[in-house]
């Protein structure tokens, strides 16, 4: 296909100013009729033909002004519609009609049909699908939608916007109107028909609005959207403190599909999910499951603001939206849960995903300069980076002014397209600031390393800190030039606070912010008295790979001292990393320890303490993962090499620790009843941590096994059940629990989809053959695109061992199931071939049986654009 430039932007020749659809629904096939009302733009030339854009579309009439055009007006192919003879000036009105087949949508993009129910998926390019328009986010116009089906198939029909008629039709068919004032792209657009059950909740917003509030899932499964109800409602009241904004239509819907291809849509008024982000009961789901639907209802419905009240100007300003929205739905959790522990998952996780995408092939700026498939662009670094340069411009300006920034952008380009030079704009107009250098980080790919030294003089009580940054080796296509790196920072007393200081030259220092902006540069802290423990990057406050000189004394002084609870955490998990690193590149003398006691006990001092909650406690536990001390590496890597270490590693913890974690695993009396709040969650999680690791230092399932048993809830039942399978996977009581474990939960799906993923992730080279074995239980399908993640992208993305086998059985196996998902869906298709991305960093076995996967894939002729966009980008 052909690659798109950022560059190349222009406004459309025509301007479009309302949408008008009826919609009739039949079985095996579906009838669209859109009405649009145009004008041609000033100073465009009469003989300028429209151009709209289609996918798979059969035109089945066109009219101009309600008159027929003639055969050389205009001409169709299923991806596109060209019509000339147009008016030269003034509004005029095209009605064109197409005819698709949901049922036969394979690929989930446009109308489709999931477990009988139709709906829509319309971003990034799915309205093309449904019928020809101007399908670019740049087009915003207010929808007025006529949905007609039979009234027993689809007793419910539901588009954007407020409701307007409904009423009946003969042949037992009804309809329903629905009118969205609201200006908006096509991407927003949203469709669902089908024989629903709902939930309904009134919420009065700030201003005295009243908006019902309603959620649909498939019949039977109601019940278990309780809790997604809860938090739409906490979303709803904290964006209206935290941002000022309120919800703005009659009605907000949510609608619950199991065959989706992501986690969710912020269609206007009308959110379509993935099941899995809507639907739990303690029974059937994890904490981690309750934590992600919070999220996402969270993340969905904020984007009614940062995304569909202003939206983006074009595709390459993705980020202004999700970067924005991510930033907002972590802000959100860390209000709702735990700030510290909220920071430790949203730095873990950009570690594990934006990291090794930043330091490979697949590495693009956050905002991308070229695309071949945008659907491909929806990455790590465009959510998550994002989110990063968001905090970043918060940190730098201060929470009052980032305020006044965001209050301005809300102010300033409602109802726009916008970009992120206007993004920008607002906060250097609204806090005075000048962001040029800062907005680098948009422009400019790769992470930079932050290399920190420090030199005290105790004559003159002077702390002289040293800051120079550089970009990793690798980082291609840019130009190098230093960012603005905001490095918060403290420096940290005996007492455990924050000494007073007074900065007497060097880079610029606003309050605990020394702001690096040359390629190198020091700051001379004066009046320190004795000397400090300098603790800096405070929050990961800019992502970047640190390289601070420091001993190891005044590293465990922080690990106990910092009043920063994050920078305790990064400190040990830093520490504990580069062990295992260390570990990894070669095997330790047989008298060497795993790890070095003194930094074990300071975990364990950290997991004992009893001030803290323990959710963080927990997260002191959890090691660094493999893939991302794999990425530390960055080259010859051997995953059983480091397989071996950290798993020598977790037994040494586990003996070290043994009496703590029996008296945590004490303490931790299930409540009678479950609570899914934060604080029970963290307790559970402290309690299955060191199960954990006295499982890996006794070699006995049985704790496990019991706790399988007893298990009253899935956090606890399914921790158990890891264990058992992933440490024991020959023992009878493992095999027994995964048996009654599939029994128990054959029904439901999201529960069967842990069952194979768990079976994805035993940590041995044989699981390939488990995984290979499973593709034909009845259960699996490639059609569904939580089962195909929780088997096939769960093994490649999830099994260091087995998908990474030295003789490249796994990457073949991998390679496979991709080419044959390619034929059906190529957005999960290109998806799980990300997982490849890394194959550079592997040693030289590993790299060449990588490489061949990769080229038989770009060898398939027809393979998809989305997949052969992510395998070329891969072997470039
Ligand atoms: N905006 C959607 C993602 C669409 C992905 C299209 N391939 C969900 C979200 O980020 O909220
Ligand atoms: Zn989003």
């Amino acid at each position: 296909g052909p690659t798109i430039k950022l560059e190349d932007y222009r406004p459309t020749d025509f301007v479009l100013h309302s949408v008008a659809m009826t919609i009739r629904l039949f079985e095996g096939s579906a009838e669209i009729d859109t009405q649009l009302v145009l004008e041609r733009r000033e100073g465009v030339g009469a003989d300028t033909p429209l151009v709209l854009d289609g996918d798979e579309l059969t035109l089945s009439g066109v009219t101009l002004d309600g008159a027929a055009l003639a055969a050389d007006a205009y001409t169709a192919s299923p991806e596109r519609l060209e019509i000339s003879a147009l008016p030269a000036a003034g509004r005029f009105t095209l009605a064109i009609g197409t005819r698709i087949v949901p049922e036969e949508n394979t690929k989930l993009m446009g109308l489709y049909r999931s477990n009988g129910v139709w709906c829509t998926q319309c971003e990034a390019e799915g309205f093309r699908r449904i019928t020809y328009f101007l399908d670019r986010p740049d087009v915003l116009a207010p929808y007025k939608v006529r949905i007609e089906a039979d009234k027993a198939a689809a007793p419910i029909l539901l588009s954007n916007g407020n409701p307007a008629e409904h009423g009946e039709l003969p042949d037992d068919r009804h309809f329903a109107v629905w009118d969205d004032p609201f200006n908006k792209p096509s991407y927003l657009f949203a469709v669902v028909a089908g024989d629903l059950d709902s939930i309904h909740e009134e919420f009065t917003t700030a201003s005295g609005k009243p908006v019902t509030l309603g959620i649909y899932t498939e019949k039977g499964r109601v019940a278990q959207a309780g809790y997604a109800m809860d938090a739409l409602k906490r979303s709803m009241w904290w964006d209206e403190r935290r941002f000022g904004r309120e919800y703005d239509l009659d009605v907000f819907n949510v609608v619950a599909i199991s065959d989706f291809n992501m986690g969710a849509m912020e269609n206007k008024g009308l959110n379509v999910f993935n099941h899995k982000y809507v639907l739990l009961d303690s029974d059937t789901a994890t904490d981690a499951d309750y934590a992600g639907v919070e999220t996402v209802i969270a993340h969905e419905y904020f984007h009614n603001w940062t995304g569909n009240r202003i939206t983006c100007r074009d595709w390459f300003q993705l980020c202004l939206k999700e970067g924005l929205t991510v930033y907002r739905d972590q802000e959100f959790s860390a209000d709702e849960r735990s700030a510290p522990v909220q920071r430790i998952n949203s730095v873990r996780r950009l570690k594990a995903h934006q990291f090794p995408e930043d330091q490979g092939p697949l590495q693009h700026p956050v905002r991308p300069r070229e695309y071949k498939e945008i659907n491909n662009f929806y990455t790590a670094t465009v959510y998550d980076k994002g989110a990063e340069l968001v905090r970043m411009i918060a940190t730098i300006l201060g929470r009052d002014d980032f305020r006044k920034g965001m209050d301005l952008y809300f102010e300033r380009h409602d109802g726009d397209a916008a970009t992120i030079e206007d993004f920008i704009a607002c906060f250097e107009d609204a806090a005075g600031a000048d962001l040029t250098q800062f907005a680098l980080w948009y422009s400019q790919a790769g992470t930079p390393s932050l290399a920190i030294t420090e030199d005290y003089d105790a004559a003159s009580g002077t702390l002289t800190v040293g800051l120079k940054q550089a970009l990793e080796v690798g980082a291609s296509g840019t130009g190098g030039a230093p960012f603005h790196i905001p490095v918060r920072f403290g420096l940290v007393g005996s007492n455990g606070e924050d000494k007073a200081f007074t900065v007497a030259h060097g880079a610029e220092v606003d309050g605990d912010v020394i702001h690096l902006t040359g390629e190198e540069e020091t700051v001379v802290f004066e009046n320190v008295g004795e000397r400090p423990y300098l603790s800096v990057l405070r929050d990961f406050s800019a992502p970047v790979t640190l390289h601070h000189e420091q001993s190891l004394s005044d590293r465990l002084a922080l690990a106990r001292l910092d009043p920063n609870l994050f920078n305790r955490w990064r400190i040990l998990n830093d520490l504990v990393a580069e062990a295992l690193v260390e570990a990894s590149r070669k095997p330790l003398a047989p008298s060497q320890p795993p790890l070095p006691p003194e930094i074990v006990d300071a975990i364990l001092g950290s997991a004992g303490d009893e001030s803290i909650e323990a959710a963080y406690r927990a997260q002191a536990l959890a090691l660094p993962s493999e893939p991302e001390i794999a990425r530390m590496l960055a080259e010859n890597v051997d995953p059983d090499a480091i397989h071996a270490a950290v798993e020598a590693a977790k037994r040494f913890i586990g003996e070290r620790g043994r009496k703590l974690f029996e008296a945590i695993r004490a303490d931790a009396r299930p409540a009678a009843d479950f609570s899914p709040d934060a604080d029970s969650a963290g307790r559970r999680s402290l309690a299955n941590v060191a199960l954990g690791y006295l499982a890996a230092a006794s070699g006995d399932p049985a704790p496990a096994e019991a706790q399988y048993a007893a298990a009253r809830n899935m956090t606890d039942r399914l921790a158990a059940l890891a264990i058992l399978v992933h440490r024991f996977p020959a023992a009878d009581a493992s095999k027994a629990a995964l048996a009654d474990f599939y029994t128990r939960f054959e029904d439901d799906g999201l529960v069967v989809d842990k069952w194979f993923a768990l079976q994805a992730t035993i940590p041995d080279v044989a699981a390939l053959d488990t995984v290979a074995g499973l593709l034909d239980h009845p259960k699996f399908t490639l059609r569904n695109p939580n089962r195909v993640r929780a088997l096939v992208g769960t093994f490649a993305g999830g099994n260091q061992l087995a998908f990474h086998r030295a003789d490249g059985a796994g990457y073949r196996f991998v390679a496979e199931r991709i080419a044959e998902l390619d034929k059906l869906n190529p957005q999960i298709a290109a998806r799980i071939a990300t997982t490849f991305r890394s194959w550079r960093s592997f040693e030289a076995g590993r790299r060449h049986a990588a490489k061949a996967a990769l080229e038989n894939l770009a060898a398939i002729p027809d393979l998809s654009n989305d997949t052969r966009d992510i395998v070329g980008r891969s072997l470039r």
